[in-house]
């Protein structure tokens, strides 16, 4: 048994979470999941960065303090993480006083080493990254950030710098002895390049900044947000804690496996400067990096900044946690970039898990409760086709887990269930029934069946924890406590089948995509540049229902899919050159307010509506009017000429973010 530490990126909590966050907890959670059930002692942490000009920024904006948005957007999380049912063994924020201590513990070895000193500064800075740039990494004209599309500032401040450049060599070095250390390949020959052409020291404090932690020894300095945020590996563990003893010295300086999962973007944090920091205080580095793409949509990363992201709370309604899980962990090939779709989403659910999974298992079990009295059959079988082919994908799937190949690892469960229908197919067990009844050949068929998809469901067991849950029960076996359960032969004979119960119910393509598209201005009869202005028709989903002719009408469910919120005008303006449309920023209960684009200039002056109580239908697709996003509509009614009236609640109180219903 050895000691295996997972972790997640911690999250900024400027942004509600989206499923690119949430895919790298899921990459985690199942990792520490198999881990588990192969035996380790497992220290799987995630948590949320707290800290920096970003945060400071996003709550100003909001009117609140920095840590009232951090609690806020900190509760999102662990809701979700609850309802993914996250195994995480720990969580860590960055505002916590076991992190502060871990923070300074680290500076402290790191001036020890003779590491730090105060220099002025001046640089390219992309506050979103919250970091500096060269001037060649910046994308011209207009010097903007490579993540972010965003314009750099340029900064210049007296700030304690940290020898970066003395560990150029000691961290080509370690790149090059230990191969494991970053993957994939690809990425660790882009991190080794960079370092070769030469490391430059590092800025590790801003100057007045007011929302980070005070770095010690030197008043008026903040410590750098990536310094500290790096430090949460090691203080989550208890670093810096009076006797450090506890998980830090289990998970950290024993000898087991360190794994730190990120995305793409913040490699370069994690593969040059946190090992450089780590050097130099004397610590153990990871074991391995491993870099994941991105989750795109429209070709772009999903961001908030760009606008573009993918919330999970429908997907998670309809379909549940697990399979937003499936689908995140077969579709992407783990350390390459993959596209969002809707529809990639539901035919994936239909064909791989309505279809392959759900059925097979239905059927089988089905069949042999009709045969064997409700049980499962009496006599196993140890020489047929699907044994064959189940021990090759045994031994595939772990190998692609042991790789994080997730979708390899997938795509072995099910070509073991295409051989298993293959075979139940050739051997026509229906017609077994008829003609001979009980037998033990129709036993044997049926139990290599049932078995064919016990060891697909323990595979998935990391995957879909629940659903595979499910189907174990469904064919009659219990949910193994190990990985050793991975072996031909574990179904029990003549042990009671429950009823069955449907456990994917096959999605009507069209109907969903129907049902997803309702909402949005194209499905609406107004063109969709005029749709987020309320001076347009009212969309057909919330017409009245009295005038809306026999075939228009919809149930409550379909109107509960419009997402109307109460929402508190925060800004307010008129936009340049054009006499209809007002700007405004409008508080619905989200981490950042939303900007949204109303046709009612002639009707309203802006500071009228400051403070103003709004509706908001806040799941709109985007749409852009005079070149300016509109990120939902706020309802109006119309008087006799056409002219709109903006809805207000009678009396003041509704609470931003409360849905309207
Ligand atoms: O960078 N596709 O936090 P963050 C895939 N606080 N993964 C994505 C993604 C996408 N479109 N968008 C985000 C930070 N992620 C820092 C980290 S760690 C010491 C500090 C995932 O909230 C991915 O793992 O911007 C990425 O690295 C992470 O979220 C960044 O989250």
């Amino acid at each position: 048994m050895g000691h295996f530490y997972v972790t997640t990126p911690i999250y900024y909590v400027n942004d509600l979470p989206h499923i690119g966050h949430i895919f790298s907890t899921v990459v985690a959670d199942t990792v520490a999941r198999y881990r588990r059930l192969a035996g380790d002692e497992v220290f799987f942490l995630t948590g949320t960065d707290e800290h920096g000009q970003n945060i400071e920024r996003a709550a100003a904006q909001q009117g609140v303090r920095p840590i009232e948005l951090a609690d806020r957007v900190v509760s999102r999380y662990h809701d979700l993480w609850r309802r993914f049912g996250m195994s995480h063994d720990g969580f860590i924020r960055t505002t916590e006083p076991r992190h502060r201590r871990g923070v300074e513990e680290l500076i402290r070895r790191i001036e020890d080493a003779g590491d730090l000193y105060v220099a002025p500064h001046e640089g390219w800075y992309c506050a979103s990254c919250e970091t500096f740039f060269t001037e060649k990494e910046l994308a011209m004209p207009g010097h903007r950030c490579p993540t972010h599309d965003r314009p750099a500032e340029w900064k210049s401040e007296q700030n304690l710098f940290f020898r970066l450049s003395r560990y150029e060599k000691p961290l080509l070095e370690w790149i090059d002895s230990h191969p494991g250390f970053i993957r994939p390949e690809t990425r660790r020959n882009e991190v080794r390049a960079f370092v070769a052409q030469g490391l430059r020291d590092l800025s590790v404090s801003r100057a007045g900044l007011g929302w980070g932690i005070p770095f010690p020894g030197h008043p008026g300095q903040t410590v750098y947000v990536w310094l500290d945020a790096l430090a949460n590996y090691l203080s989550a563990l208890g670093f810096g804690a009076p006797g450090e003893d506890g998980p830090y010295r289990t998970f950290w300086e024993g000898d087991g496996e360190r794994l730190h999962l990120i995305g793409k973007d913040i490699i370069r944090h994690h593969c040059v400067y946190w090992p450089a920091f780590l050097l130099s205080a004397g610590l153990p580095l990871p074991t391995s990096i491993w870099a994941h793409g991105w989750w795109l949509r429209d070709q772009k990363k999903m961001s908030k900044s760009v606008g573009n992201v993918v919330r999970p709370d429908d997907l998670i309604e309809r379909f549940g946690p697990d399979v937003l899980r499936y689908f995140l962990l077969r579709e992407m090939v783990f350390g390459q970039d993959a596209s969002f779709s809707d529809e990639g989403f539901v035919d994936r659910y239909n064909s791989d898990l309505a279809n392959d999974l759900g059925n097979t298992a239905s059927r089988v079990a089905t069949l042999a409760r009709q045969a064997f009295g409700g049980a499962t059959p009496p006599e196993p079988c140890d020489d047929n086709p699907v044994r064959t082919v189940a021990l090759a994908v045994i031994a595939e799937y772990r190998e692609a887990m042991a790789e994080l190949a997730f979708q390899d690892a997938l795509r072995a469960l099910w070509r073991l269930l295409a051989e298993a229908n293959q075979y139940l197919v050739a051997r026509e067990p229906w017609k077994l029934i008829r003609s001979e009844g009980p037998s033990p050949r129709l036993s044997r068929i049926l139990w290599n069946g049932l078995e064919a998809v016990r060891l697909v469901a323990t595979g998935l067991l990391p995957v879909m924890p629940e659903t595979a849950a499910r189907v174990l029960a469904a064919v009659g076996s219990p949910v193994p406590a190990s990985l050793d359960a991975l072996a031909w032969g574990g179904t029990p004979n003549g042990v009671p089948l429950p009823e069955p119960q449907p456990l994917f119910p096959r999605i009507d393509k069209e109907k969903f995509m129907a049902e997803i598209a309702a909402p949005a201005p194209a499905a609406s009869p107004a063109p969709p540049a005029a749709a987020p202005v309320p001076a347009a028709p009212v969309p057909a989903a919330v017409a009245p229902t009295a005038a809306a002719p026999a075939a228009a009408r919809i149930d409550i469910q379909r109107f509960m899919e419009v997402e109307l919120r109460m929402g508190r005008v925060l800004t307010c303006e008129a936009v340049p050159k054009s006499s209809k449309l007002l700007r405004f920023s409008v508080d619905i209960g989200e981490a950042a307010p939303r900007q949204i684009l109303a046709g009612i200039a002639r009707e309203y002056r802006p500071e009228e509506l400051v403070g103003a109580e709004v509706v908001v239908v806040a799941n709109l697709e985007p749409a852009k009017l005079m070149g300016l996003e509109s990120q939902g509509m706020l309802l109006a009614a119309t008087d006799p000429e056409g002219r709109p009236i903006l809805l207000r609640p009678h009396k003041p109180g509704a609470v931003p973010g409360s849905r309207v219903r």
